[in-house]
C-alpha cells in the first residue's frame, strides 16, 4: 500500500475517524475502496485465466499489486482498460454511497445485531445482481453489486466473526435460507467495560466460547442512545454509545479502531469475501458475462449504434446505411475494434423501436439487411424517441449514428435526450440528409418536404452536446460521409479539442498531440470555413494548400470537411476563419485517456463525496473525481471547465488520490454549457521523454440552480405500484415549475406536472411508476425526473432493477362438466344449463374474479367443496340467447375468456391473455419477423 493510496480513502471515504466501514487511517489501513478494488482485479484475472486455460491459449498472471491495465493487457482487452477502470470506479462509487446514504441504518453495517437484516439486503441484492447480468443489465449489476459488497465488508470489520478465531469468510452470508451462524439473544450482555484504550479483551469469554455472534451499537447522539445493557459498542470518536457502559468498542476498521489489533485479519477476510461474493455472479452469468460486466470485452467494449428512420422518404438512405454497416463488420470483426455490442433502433410514426441489441455481426447484418422503408404520414417523425431507446440501452461511452432526412416529431423529448447524453457520455452523430443547407436532393412530389434549417438546428444542438457532428448532404454523398466516420470508430479514440462558435468568427484554437497519439483527424462541420493548421514546428498550411506536408489527406462532403494530420508531437494550431456557425473537433487514437464523475461534499454523518445524479450546481464551487487510464504512471496536472462556446474556462485544484484518481475543485460551475479538459504527464512510461498530454470529455454539460433530490429502494416489485418521492429547490427566483418524468420501458406513471417553488424552499412531490405484472426479473428501468422553470432545466436520473415476486404469467382456463340443452324451435319456452369448471393451474396464483361477458342468462359461482383452487360456474340462460362468454381473472390480473354454445357441437374455450412480451434480446427469427412487421405496420 502506497501512502497515496491512504488519501483516496479520507477524500472518497469519510473525513471522521470511527468511520461506519473500513474507514480512513494514517497508517496502514485498507478501506472498502481498496477492498472492492482489488478483489475485482483479482477475480476479473482468474476468470480470464481460466478462458485462456479453456481455450488452451497462453495466460502471464499480472505481476503484484494488480492493476486494470496490467489485468486488462493480460485478458487479452488492452483496449477495455479505460471501461473496466469506469467499471470499478462506478462500484466502489456505489459502494461508499452506502456510507454516505444510509450511515446510521445499522442493517447496512452490521451493526447491533442486524445479521437478519443485513444478511438479507446481501442476498436479496445478489438476486438483482444475477437477474440483471441475465438481461444484460450490466450497469444495474454493477450498481447493486457496489451496494452490496458494503454490508458485506462491513461484517467482518463490525460483528465478532474475527475475534471468534474464524479463519475464512462465512459463505452462508451471500446464501439465502442457510444460517450464519448463532446470533446473541436482545438480552444476552456481549461486552464488558475497555480498560481505558485497551479493549483488546472486552469481548465476554461465554460469548467467544459458545461461537455467539454479535455486533457494536452505534449512534451519534448520546442521549438517544438505544445501546441495550450488556451490548458492545462499535467505538471511536463519532460514536457516542461507547461512552455508555460497557465502553469502548469492537470495530475493526483501522488499525486506530477500538479493535485495531485485528484490522487486517478483518480486511483480508472481507477482501477473500467479496471474492468468493463476485464468484458467485461469475458462476451464475458465465464468464464472458462477467467480464462485460466488469466492462472487458475480447475486441473493443464499446457499442455500434444505429438509430435510422424507416419512412418511406428513406428508401435510398437505407440502402446506404446497409452498406456503411457491411463494410464496418466485414472490416472489422474479428480485430480489437469490433465493436462488443450492436443495437439497432428502427423509428417510423409513430411506432419506435424495437431494439436489437446483439453481440453477434452476422445476427446484426442480417437484421440491418432485412430493413425497408415505409409509411411516416406526415413529415415530421420519432427521431428523438429512437435516440433515447437507444441511449438508454447502450452502455456509456456508445457511439451512435442516427439517420434521418425529417424533423423530430417528439422534439419536447430535446431535454431528456440532452439528460441521457450527459448521463451516458455517449457520442451522437446525426447524418441528415436533404436539409435546405445543401438543398441537392431531388424529390418526387408525394416525398416529405426538405428539414427546415430551424429543424436541423435541434440535432445540430444535441450533436454539439454529445461531441458527435451533425452531417448534413445529399443521399448520393451519405455512404461517403458515413465511411469517413465509422473509420475512425475505435475504443482508443480520444478528444484532443472541441469547440463551436454561433456565430462564426477568426479564431486560433490550439491542441496538443503527445506521443501516443496516432490517427489524428479534424471534423470541421459549417459552411464556407476556410482554415490554415500550423505544425509544432511553425509551419503553417493553408486548408486549399496543393502542396501537402502536415496535412496527408482531406475530404469534404456537404457541410462536413475533415483532414487527417501528420504525426508529429507537439503544440498545434488551427486558425478557423468564418462568420458562419461552425464546429470543430480533433480526435486521435491514443491508450491514454480520463474518465469522470461530478461529486459532491456529503454532509450527512459523515463526510465524503458522492457521485451526482443530477446536474451540478452553477455558479457556485463543485469537484469532479477524474481518473486516467491507460497508464499506472501518469498524473494529472491541470483540469478546467472550459466553456463550449466561449473561449473562457475555469482551472481547478487537483488533489491527487493515488491508485490514478484525482480531486478536483473548482470555484464556480459556469453558469452555461462547458466541457472539462485534462491536461497530465507521464514521465515514467518506459520511454526517456516526459510525455505531455491533453484530453476533452467530448460530452458538454450544463450545471442549473435548481436542485433535485430523490431518494426511493432500487427494486421495481411490478406486483405494487412503486413510488419515487422527490424534492426539487431553487436558489433563483422561484415559480412555477414544470416536472416531466420519463421512463426508458415507457412503463405508465403518474407525477405532478408542475410544482410551485419558493426561494430557498423544497417543495415535494411523487412519480408513481406502475411496471405491467408481467415485466420479467432482470430488467433495468431508468427514470429521469427533470424540473424546468423555462431558463433553466435539471433532472436526476434513476435506475431501478424489476424483481418480480409474479410468478403467474397465465390466465386461469376453463373446463366444461356438463351441457344441458332441452332447446326447439320456439326457444323462448326453453333453458340451458352449462357447468363449467375455472382453474389457474398448480402454480397459479388464483383465480380472483369470473363475470359474464356475453348471453343474458345468469351465473353463480362457488368454490368446489374441498378444494379453494377450483371455482365452479353454473349458468342458465333462454335459449334465445345461444352464446355465452365467461371473463375469467387471477389474482395477478392475468385475463382468460372461455366461450361456450348449446349450438356446437363441442364447445370451443380460447383464451386471452394480457401478456406482453418486451424481451430486449429477440432470436433471430423474431427479430426478423418484427422488423418486417413493422415495416408493415407503418403503411397507413
Ligand atoms: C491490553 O490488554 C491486554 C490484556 O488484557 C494486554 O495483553 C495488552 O498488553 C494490553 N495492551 C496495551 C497496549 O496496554
Ligand atoms: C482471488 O480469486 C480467486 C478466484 O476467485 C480466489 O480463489 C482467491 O481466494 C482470491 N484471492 C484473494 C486474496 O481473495
Ligand atoms: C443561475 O442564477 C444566476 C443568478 O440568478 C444566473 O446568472 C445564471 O444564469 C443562472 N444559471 C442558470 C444555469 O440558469
Ligand atoms: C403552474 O403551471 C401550470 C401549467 O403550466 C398550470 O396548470 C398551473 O395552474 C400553474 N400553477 C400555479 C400555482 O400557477
Ligand atoms: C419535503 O420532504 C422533505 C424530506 O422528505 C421534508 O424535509 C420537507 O419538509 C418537505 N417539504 C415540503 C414542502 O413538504
Ligand atoms: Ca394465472
Amino acid at each position: 500500500m502506497t501512502s497515496s493510496g491512504l488519501a483516496v480513502l479520507c477524500l472518497l471515504l469519510l473525513l471522521h475517524t470511527g468511520a461506519q466501514g473500513f474507514g480512513i487511517l494514517p497508517g496502514k489501513s485498507l478501506n472498502h475502496l481498496e477492498i472492492t478494488e482489488s478483489a475485482i482485479l483479482n477475480v476479473t484475472a482468474h476468470v480470464c485465466r481460466a478462458l485462456a486455460q479453456a481455450e488452451g491459449t497462453n495466460f502471464a498472471f499480472p505481476a503484484q499489486p494488480l492493476t486494470a491495465g496490467a489485468v486488462a493487457v493480460a485478458c487479452g482487452a488492452p483496449k477495455s482498460s479505460k471501461s473496466f477502470r469506469r467499471a470499478i470506479i462506478f462500484i466502489t462509487l456505489m459502494n461508499v454511497r452506502v456510507d454516505l446514504r444510509h450511515a446510521l441504518n445499522a442493517s447496512f453495517h452490521f451493526d447491533e445485531e442486524m445479521f437478519d437484516q443485513g444478511k438479507k439486503i446481501i442476498t436479496e441484492g445478489l438476486k438483482v445482481v444475477k437477474a440483471s447480468n441475465a438481461h444484460e443489465n450490466y450497469e444495474a449489476a454493477r450498481q447493486k453489486l457496489g451496494e452490496i459488497l458494503h454490508p458485506l465488508q462491513d461484517f467482518y470489520s463490525h460483528s465478532n466473526y474475527v475475534e471468534l478465531g474464524n479463519k475464512s469468510p462465512n459463505f452462508n452470508l451471500i446464501k439465502s435460507g442457510s444460517s450464519i451462524g448463532t446470533i446473541a439473544a436482545e438480552s444476552r450482555a456481549t461486552c464488558r467495560n475497555c480498560d481505558g484504550d485497551n479493549c483488546t479483551n472486552n469481548i465476554l469469554e461465554d460469548i467467544i466460547r459458545e461461537g455467539i455472534l454479535t455486533s457494536g451499537y452505534f449512534g451519534v447522539v448520546p442521549l438517544n442512545s438505544h445501546k441495550p445493557e450488556g451490548k458492545c459498542s462499535h467505538g471511536g470518536a463519532v460514536d457516542q454509545t461507547s461512552t455508555i457502559e460497557p465502553t469502548g468498542g469492537i470495530n475493526k476498521d483501522s488499525f486506530d479502531a477500538s479493535h485495531g489489533h485485528l484490522h487486517m485479519e478483518a480486511a483480508n477476510m472481507a477482501k477473500a469475501a467479496t471474492s468468493d461474493l463476485l464468484e458467485d455472479v461469475r458462476r451464475a452469468a458465465g464468464d464472458r458475462e462477467f467480464l462485460q460486466m466488469m466492462g472487458i470485452s475480447k475486441g473493443s467494449s464499446k457499442a455500434l449504434c444505429f438509430v435510422i428512420d424507416t419512412t418511406k422518404s428513406m428508401s435510398d438512405d437505407i440502402a446506404a446505411v446497409k452498406e456503411v454497416a457491411n463494410t464496418i463488420i466485414t472490416t472489422e470483426v474479428g480485430t480489437e475494434n469490433e465493436p462488443a455490442v450492436y443495437i439497432l433502433v428502427p423509428f417510423n410514426d409513430p411506432d419506435v423501436g424495437p431494439l436489437i441489441k446483439t453481440s453477434d455481426a452476422v445476427i446484426f447484418k442480417t437484421v440491418i439487411d432485412f430493413l425497408s422503408a415505409s409509411g411516416g404520414g406526415d413529415d415530421e417523425e420519432m427521431s428523438l424517441s429512437g435516440l433515447q431507446m437507444a441511449l438508454s440501452n447502450a452502455p456509456s461511452n456508445s457511439e451512435i449514428f442516427l439517420f434521418t432526412d425529417a424533423p423530430a416529431k417528439d422534439k419536447h423529448l430535446k431535454s431528456t435526450v440532452t439528460a441521457y447524453i450527459e448521463r451516458t457520455q455517449s457520442v451522437v452523430n446525426f447524418m441528415i440528409s436533404g436539409t435546405t443547407v445543401v438543398n441537392r436532393r431531388r424529390r418526387s412530389n408525394d416525398e416529405k418536404p426538405k428539414i427546415a434549417a430551424s429543424d436541423a438546428q435541434l440535432y445540430r444542438d444535441l450533436a454539439r452536446a454529445s461531441g458527435g457532428v451533425a452531417i448534413e448532404v445529399s443521399t448520393n454523398e451519405l455512404l461517403a460521409a458515413t465511411s469517413i466516420i465509422t473509420d475512425s470508430f475505435s475504443p482508443s479514440l480520444v478528444t484532443l479539442l472541441q469547440a463551436s462558435r454561433n456565430p462564426g468568427r477568426t479564431e486560433t484554437f490550439s491542441f496538443i498531440v503527445d506521443e501516443t497519439v496516432t490517427n489524428v483527424i479534424v471534423y470541421i462541420t459549417g459552411l464556407s470555413v476556410s482554415f490554415t493548421v500550423i505544425s509544432p514546428t511553425g509551419a503553417p498550411e493553408v486548408s486549399t494548400s496543393s502542396t501537402r506536408s502536415l496535412i496527408t489527406s482531406s475530404q469534404s462532403v456537404g457541410n462536413f470537411k475533415t483532414v487527417k494530420l501528420q504525426k508529429i508531437a507537439g503544440m498545434w494550431s488551427i486558425r478557423m476563419v468564418s462568420t458562419d456557425p461552425y464546429t470543430l473537433k480533433v480526435i486521435g487514437q491514443s491508450p491514454l485517456d480520463f474518465l469522470f464523475d461530478f461529486v459532491e461534499e456529503s454532509k450527512g454523518t459523515f463526510t465524503g463525496y458522492d457521485a451526482l445524479d443530477t446536474r451540478p450546481r452553477a455558479g457556485v464551487n463543485g469537484s469532479l473525481l477524474v481518473s486516467l487510464s491507460g497508464s499506472d504512471t501518469a498524473t494529472v496536472t491541470e483540469v478546467a471547465l472550459v466553456e463550449s462556446s466561449e473561449s473562457s474556462e475555469i482551472t481547478g485544484v487537483v488533489e491527487p488520490q493515488g491508485s490514478g484518481n484525482f480531486l478536483v475543485h473548482v470555484d464556480r460551475i459556469p453558469s452555461v454549457e462547458f466541457m472539462v479538459r485534462v491536461k497530465g504527464q507521464d514521465n515514467n512510461n518506459g520511454s526517456r521523454a516526459t510525455i505531455v498530454f491533453q484530453r476533452q470529455s467530448p460530452t458538454s454539460f450544463r450545471a442549473s440552480n435548481l436542485t433535485i433530490t430523490a431518494d426511493s429502494q432500487s427494486i421495481l416489485d411490478p406486483a405494487k405500484p412503486f413510488s419515487v418521492p422527490f424534492s426539487v429547490m431553487t436558489t433563483g427566483k422561484g415559480g412555477n415549475v414544470t416536472i416531466r418524468a420519463n421512463n426508458n420501458r415507457r412503463f405508465q406513471s403518474t407525477f405532478p406536472t408542475s410544482l410551485m417553488l419558493e426561494t430557498g424552499m423544497s417543495a415535494n412531490g411523487t412519480v408513481t411508476i406502475s411496471a405491467p405484472i408481467t415485466t420479467p426479473s432482470g430488467t433495468d428501468v431508468t427514470l429521469t425526473i427533470e424540473v424546468d422553470d423555462t431558463e433553466d432545466t435539471n433532472y436526476i436520473a434513476l435506475r431501478f432493477s424489476v424483481i418480480n415476486s409474479v410468478t403467474d404469467f397465465t390466465q386461469p382456463t376453463c373446463e366444461q362438466l356438463s351441457l344441458q340443452a332441452n332447446c326447439s324451435d320456439n326457444c323462448s319456452s326453453a333453458t340451458w344449463e352449462l357447468l363449467v369448471r375455472v382453474t389457474d393451474g398448480a402454480d397459479g396464483s388464483g383465480v380472483h374474479n369470473v363475470s359474464l361477458k356475453k348471453g343474458n342468462g345468469t351465473i353463480t359461482t362457488s368454490l368446489a367443496p374441498g378444494n379453494e383452487n377450483i371455482t365452479l360456474v353454473s349458468y342458465n340462460a333462454s335459449c334465445c340467447s345461444p352464446e355465452m362468454e365467461l371473463r375469467v381473472v387471477d389474482r395477478v390480473g392475468n385475463v382468460g375468456v372461455c366461450f361456450y354454445s348449446y349450438l356446437e357441437s363441442s364447445s370451443e374455450a380460447f383464451s386471452a391473455s394480457t401478456k406482453v412480451t418486451q424481451s430486449p434480446l429477440l432470436c433471430l427469427s423474431i427479430v426478423v419477423l418484427g422488423l418486417y412487421v413493422l415495416a408493415e405496420l407503418g403503411i397507413q
